[in-house]
């Protein structure tokens, strides 16, 4: 969290410098599948690499801009970016993964917000299937009906949407019930809790999957970072995994190469055939 003041005036005086001149990256973080053993997605994650300061914690800059208003800039430019890179993926015969984008709170304000991310798709060329509108617990919470009309969009668009940090809110089970998401995401509190991965953390991500298994919902768990919750997962049949355990948030020239050594594995696996 930003500490004081001073602090907010900072970086708000200089948001507009850093998309001006460079400084806001966008990094991918690979999802892994654990029982293909390949990597089947990505969250792309926006980073401020200040050329003073270094590295600025999207936790500090994040909260301050969704404030501000000026998230919805960048989430756009994240967007662009992101769409640009798939577009460049495909011309280079690289067979791109879907990426996943964080949709901040503030679009719902603004009616009709996807018609801005469904041109930019079109002005890249960017197949549908390549992209998921990440959609968070409390943005959920306040705008039911606006949301139930935003899935729809993004189906009839041909993409899909996930929920993000699934379970670190409150009324959980009511949006499922309510709202058609493709993916949930688990929250990474669930493996971080003051007793670490417990028996009782445990049961709880088993339920989850469970539940998520029985309404044929993809599920993704999020924030793993060791070996024995990867071995946990796998015994629960929770096939996909996005944690530093596999992958950490990279920058595009290295989750490209990834990428396209995966792509040029599964060519050479169907010429073998
Ligand atoms: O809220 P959302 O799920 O979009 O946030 C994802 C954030 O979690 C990113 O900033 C990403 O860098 C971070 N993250 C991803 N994997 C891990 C992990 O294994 N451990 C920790 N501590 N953070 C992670
Ligand atoms: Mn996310």
């Amino acid at each position: 969290m930003v500490k004081n003041d001073a602090e907010i005036v900072d970086i708000e005086q200089r948001q507009d410098v850093a998309l001006k001149e460079n400084q806001l990256h966008v990094f991918y973080q690979l999802k892994r599948n654990i029982f293909k053993d390949n990597w089947c997605g990505s969250e792309a994650l926006i980073r401020w690499i200040d050329p003073i300061k270094g590295m600025i914690s999207p936790g500090k800059f994040i909260p301050l801009f969704e404030k501000n208003g000026f998230v919805i800039k960048l989430d756009l430019f994240a967007f662009e970016n992101v769409c640009k890179n798939i577009s460049r993926m495909i011309d280079d015969g690289i067979t791109p993964l879907r990426v996943s984008v964080n949709v901040s709170r503030s679009h719902l304000m603004h009616k009709n917000f996807l018609d801005e991310y469904f041109k930019l798709m079109k002005k890249y060329n960017v197949p549908p299937k390549y992209i998921e509108f990440e959609l968070t617990e409390s943005l959920v919470m306040e705008n039911s009906e606006i949301l139930v009309e935003i899935i729809n969009q993004i189906h009839k668009f041909g993409c899909t949407c996930s929920i993000d940090d699934f379970g670190s809110g409150y009324s959980s089970l009511n949006m499922l019930k309510e709202f058609d998401f493709d993916v949930i995401k688990l929250d990474q509190v669930f493996f971080r809790g003051s007793n670490g991965f417990d028996d009782k953390a445990k049961k709880i991500v088993h339920s989850v999957i469970e539940l998520c298994h029985t309404l044929n919902k993809t599920i993704v768990a999020e924030g793993v970072e060791n070996k024995e919750i990867v071995n946990y997962l796998k015994k629960e049949k929770c096939a996909i995994i996005q944690g530093y355990y596999f992958s950490k948030p990279v920058p595009y020239e290295d989750y490209m190469t990834q990428v396209k050594k995966q792509s040029e594995e599964e060519k050479n696996k169907i010429n073998d055939k």
